[in-house]
């Protein structure tokens, strides 16, 4: 084969073309690495062609296009996901065995994209899989972060954090776009020209712009990721540098990658830190003149933008794009202010994903004047404009010389959405209260869901053909055929298959935790699974009580007819969170003094399996017999593993909170083990006097418990260690983890009862993934595309 004859047709020629002509490497000589990259080549040039024609369509029908503004997008790996949807699988491990090489392994050598923390950038990265399978035109912005999350380890049980370096290797998926640039500014001060406020911005900096294709299931549409890294305006300062200073010379370049070098690993405190705001608006405001030169190339009238644009606010980190496209129109394109606030509101939706008080974005005026002051100004007027129109209303976007990002991107949205029904309810009745009554019609529901591709079709293959077979391929591009597997679930032969897919699934992950963690897991035992960011108010150290409580019992009555189980946890913790740190530092301890316990580790492990991310949840996910959700009821906006884990046969423990509630409806309250106070009863808890005290006090197993930790049986020599968290649990104990203890012990108990009957269990977990249709992304996307976007399909038309 020579250079001038690229193979189209034949994908074996195509991976042996790229690792020649594209990569440079013998394949004699080739390593996993090299091959994994030619075949990423070759799938990406399926996509070229679809995405072309995608968006000369979109230009074709002159359509209205979805622009998804996010600070995270943690996409994981797309090699897998990207053949998939264009249903190369067989070819590609067919051309890849062909050479001798492992397929998965050649899978697996992907790094992670981990541009995100949790459930926000994952769901992010869900609704980009799903706008594309739709077919609707869409834009995903956000930053091309040089460092993704911090890689996990541990230390004595201790979270050790490591730099992440995804972009350490060639990343194939994206396209460099040096012509799509913006010059962008920051700080400075407001003059009056000619009676009109004019920003003369300080410093500046250029976004330079990076594209990622998503293809859509079957590969019909393809949309763009479009991410943001931070260049200098003029990288290099020869003057300095034939002066003899080397390094000033390359300063402003260091000044602005800065800009891009790192996702904050904060997941629920505002981090109030300049950089951080500046991240911000660099990203907002590149995504903005972006959108507008997009559509100043083909209208002239910016009174049709709304008809054109809809510009969706993943929570308010990107709500400065409001304010930015307000100031454009107004002070550089000469709009009176009342129409561009006008068309701004009528472009821009915001979701809110968090009632945390902690977590709820706000900048102090001093600082996001010196960075933003026309904004600042802008925001003013706004909030001004606003007091008048409503003078009883009381959160105001401004007030304590604060910028309320919440109630800003409230004020600036046409509408506002929360994440499941419980959260958009409580968004309602608390946060937004005041605004809801002054704009009764702003906030809709939209509950999260996931895309069945990866968390399903993907990540689980034996349950994925055994769907298949039985019911056919069409629930992959429509989730809610699910269903039809419900009358299967009543047969005996059927869910012996089911049960030996979960086995088999059992079986690898049993194999992966041996070789890669030297673990020993017992298939037998139930898995029970809590994968999650570690928070106070996702209570891991709930199930790590129970863990230490159902211990305590095995050795008192060894002879019982226990069940087995195994407990795994992933997850990490911001670095800065030192309750949260010291939860994992429990874990790791409990589960070193259980597992060396010969009396009962038979019936007991508990295992920490360290740097949780996407990858790692796609193993777990398919291997879980039972799917932990057990945040204190009102605190979790929605989730989405407990979405996953349904979707994959896995029974939930939890308590009425976020999608919990919408899960249990669905799957019905026989599959699915409730416990716990409500949101309601929750709030009134609170306010008991001693609580928690209380609670301790009428029940001993908790109370033997949390007397163990005191009593540093799980940290020998240095019993104080988890002081914090005994008096944490026995004191104010806001989040309720006493008070719920009982209710999750007897819940517990049932899943022990119910699991013994392995027949009756499989019947629950088949009924949780015949009922599990209605959590496809596919069907949120549509919901924002009707109630939110006013978007069209164009699939079809491409
Ligand atoms: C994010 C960040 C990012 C960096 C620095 C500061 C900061 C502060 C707050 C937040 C908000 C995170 C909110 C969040 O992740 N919410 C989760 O969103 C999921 C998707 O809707 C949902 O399933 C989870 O229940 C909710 O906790």
């Amino acid at each position: 084969m020579a250079k001038d004859e690229m193979p189209k047709s034949d994908f074996r020629d195509a991976i042996l073309w790229h690792l020649t002509y594209t990569l440079g490497k013998d394949p004699d000589h080739a390593q996993v690495f090299d091959w994994r990259l030619a075949l990423s080549h070759a799938v990406r040039d399926r996509i070229v062609d679809r995405w072309m024609a995608s968006t000369r369509a979109t230009y074709r029908a002159d359509a209205k296009r979805v622009y998804y503004l996010s600070m995270e997008f943690l996409i994981g790996r797309l090699l897998q996901d990207n053949i998939v949807n264009l249903q190369l699988a067989d070819q590609a491990q067919a051309a890849i065995e062909s050479f001798g090489l492992d397929y998965r392994d050649l899978l697996l050598d992907e790094p992670d994209a981990a541009l995100g923390n949790g459930g926000l950038g994952r769901l992010a990265a869900c609704f980009m899989e799903s706008l594309a399978t739709l077919g609707c035109p869409a834009y995903g912005y956000g930053i091309r972060y040089e460092h993704g999350l911090f890689r996990q380890s541990f230390a004595e049980g201790r979270q050790m954090e490591a730099p992440e370096d995804w972009l350490a290797q060639p990343y194939v998926w994206q396209f460099e776009r040096p012509e799509a640039r913006f010059t962008l500014g920051f700080g400075g001060r407001v003059v009056t020209r000619d009676g009109k406020p004019v920003w003369e911005p300080e410093n500046f900096v250029q976004s330079e712009a990076y594209d990622v294709p998503v293809i859509g299931w079957q590969g019909a549409w393809a949309n763009t990721l479009r991410l943001w890294a931070g260049r200098a305006v003029d990288p290099f300062d020869l003057g300095r540098f034939n002066a003899g200073d080397f390094t000033a010379a390359a300063e402003a370049e260091a000044l602005a990658r800065t800009i891009s070098r790192v996702l904050y690993p904060e997941d629920s405190t505002e981090a109030g830190k300049r950089l951080r705001l500046t991240q911000e608006y660099f990203f907002s405001a590149a995504s903005i003149r972006d959108i507008l030169r997009r559509f100043e190339a083909d209208h002239a009238d910016l009174r049709l933008l709304p008809q054109k644009v809809a510009i969706q606010l993943n929570d308010t980190h990107p709500a400065i794009a409001g304010p930015e496209l307000l100031r454009i129109l107004h002070d550089e394109r000469g709009l009176p202010f009342d129409e561009a606030l006008a068309i701004t509101r009528a472009c821009v939706n915001y979701t809110n994903h968090t009632l945390l008080p902690e977590a709820l974005e706000s900048w102090g005026e001093g600082l996001f004047g010196e960075l933003l002051p026309r904004h600042l100004q802008i925001i003013d007027r706004i909030d001004a404009e606003d007091a008048k129109a409503h003078p009883d209303r009381r959160n105001a976007a401004r007030g304590e010389g604060r910028v309320r990002m919440g109630e800003l991107s409230f004020i600036l949205s046409n509408r506002v959405n929360g994440v499941s029904a419980l959260h958009t309810g409580l968004m309602k009745t608390t946060v937004f209260a005041d605004q809801h009554r002054i704009w009764p019609d702003r906030i809709v529901n939209q509950t999260n869901g996931v895309t069945p591709r990866r968390w399903l079709h993907g990540c689980n293959p034996r349950l994925s053909r055994l769907i298949t077979q039985t019911i056919g391929d069409g629930w992959v591009g429509d989730l809610e055929q699910l269903q039809a597997l419900e009358p299967h679930a009543a047969d005996a032969g059927w869910l012996e298959q089911f049960a030996a897919v979960k086995a088999a699934n059992k079986a690898d992950l049993s194999d992966w935790a041996r070789r890669e963690h030297g673990l020993t897991l017992n298939p037998q035992a139930l898995f029970d699974v809590q994968i999650k960011r570690i928070h106070e108010y996702k209570r891991q150290h709930l199930n790590i009580l129970e863990a230490i409580a159902l211990w305590q019992e095995m050795r008192e009555n060894p002879s019982a007819d226990w069940t087995a189980r195994v407990k795994i946890f992933g997850g990490k913790a911001a670095p800065g969170y030192f309750f949260a740190k010291d939860i994992i530092r429990l874990i790791n301890d409990v589960a070193g003094v259980i597992n060396a316990d010969a009396a009962t580790n038979e019936k007991l492990q508990v295992v920490y399996l360290p740097n949780y991310n996407v990858t790692l949840a796609e193993r777990l996910i398919p291997a879980a017999d039972l799917s932990e959700q057990i945040s204190t009821a009102g605190k979790e906006a929605s989730g989405t593993g407990n979405m996953k884990f349904a979707l994959n046969g896995a029974p939930t423990i939890g308590t009425l909170d976020g999608a919990n509630v919408e899960i249990r409806e669905l799957v019905g309250p026989e599959n699915f083990f409730l416990f716990g106070l409500t949101a309601e009863e929750a709030e009134a808890r609170r306010a008991v006097p001693d609580h928690a005290a209380r609670a301790v006090a009428g029940d001993p197993r908790l109370k033997r418990a949390i007397e163990a930790i005191r009593s540093g049986i799980f940290s020998p020599g240095e019993p104080d260690r988890y002081a914090n968290i005994v008096e944490n649990l026995t004191g104010a104990d806001y989040f309720l983890v006493a008070s719920d203890f009982a209710d999750y012990w007897r819940a517990q108990r049932e899943v022990d009862f119910a699991y013994a009957d392995r027949d009756g269990w499989a019947r629950m977990a088949a009924l949780n993934v015949a009922r599990s249709g209605w959590f496809s992304s596919d069907r949120t996307i549509r919901g924002y595309m009707q109630d939110i976007w006013n978007a069209k399909s164009l699939l079809g038309q491409e």
